[in-house]
């Protein structure tokens, strides 16, 4: 249940989304409306979605964040959140970042899943998850919250989309039955020098829990992952800050790297 009116939450929707386009920095909503609850969040994120589509971009996938203890501690908020991805979020794998769209860049080294069947919660486990994976692939999210120095709360983070703003596919996709997700280590260099390093037990124990929690959680609200989806599983390690001029190169065990310039 929503505590927001329909015009407030589209209120909010705008400017969220006014910042993300403008490269602006934000005011925590919660600010404003310290009383506003999860629904209320998520009512914005999905104006936020809806007024995209109403403009003719296309959804490209969907992410769970602070799904990992090193990302939770980094922003001191333990709850597991979702949101969408867009097509003009996507970047091309060697290719460059533009700094100038941006805020305060950060970036993550995450496995993503493309699903080949539904997944629908409740009750939604790791095996209900492998059987409906199509293939994996390496992916480095850049995330770029709206607010002031990443400092948000729950509500606020879930109402800025969690941070979304552009994402790297490459690597080598695998068969998840090739991969021992648990044990699949990642190693980020900035500038050469390794800055992060992980495995993906740090992921909910294994990445595909955070895919069945994504189901389990869009279940509650009647939906589901389609079939052809690509679900950003969230940072292994902490988030690592770029800024123009940088280098990123994420090795991902067995997968190849994913690498971008900062511009
Ligand atoms: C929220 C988004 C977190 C992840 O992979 O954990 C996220 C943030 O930290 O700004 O995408
Ligand atoms: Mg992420």
């Amino acid at each position: 249940m929503t505590t927001l009116s329909d015009e407030i939450i589209e209120e909010l929707a705008d400017y969220l989304e006014g910042c993300e386009l403008e490269a602006r920095e934000a005011t925590k909503i919660t600010d404003r409306y310290p009383g506003m609850d999860f629904d209320d969040a998520y009512a914005i994120q999905y104006a936020i979605r809806r007024r995209k589509l109403a403009r003719g971009n296309r959804l490209s996938g969907l992410k769970v964040g602070l799904t990992s203890r090193a990302k939770m501690k980094q922003m001191g908020v333990e709850t597991p959140i979702y949101g969408f991805l867009m097509d003009y979020f996507d970047r091309p794998e060697g290719g460059e970042i533009e700094t100038d769209q941006l805020i305060h860049p950060k970036v993550e080294a995450e496995l993503a899943f493309v699903t080949k069947a539904p997944l629908k919660g409740p009750g939604c486990h790791i095996g209900n998850v492998l059987a409906a994976t199509d293939f994996v692939i390496p992916a480095v999210e850049i995330i770029d919250s709206r607010y002031e120095n990443f400092r948000f709360d729950l509500a606020s983070v879930i109402a800025d989309n969690c941070s979304s703003s552009r994402y790297v596919l490459g690597g080598q996709m695998a068969d998840p039955a090739d991969v021992d997700m648990r044990s699949f280590g990642v190693v980020m260099e900035r500038n050469g020098e390794v800055a992060e390093l992980g495995a993906g037990a740090a992921v909910l124990g294994h990445p595909a829990a955070s895919v069945a929690l994504l189901a389990n959680m869009l279940g509650e609200r009647g939906e589901e992952i389609p079939a052809g989806t690509l679900v950003l599983t969230g940072g292994i390690t902490a988030a690592v800050a770029m800024e123009r001029g940088d280098c990123l190169n994420v090795r991902y065990q067995g997968l190849g790297s994913v690498g971008m310039r900062f511009v």
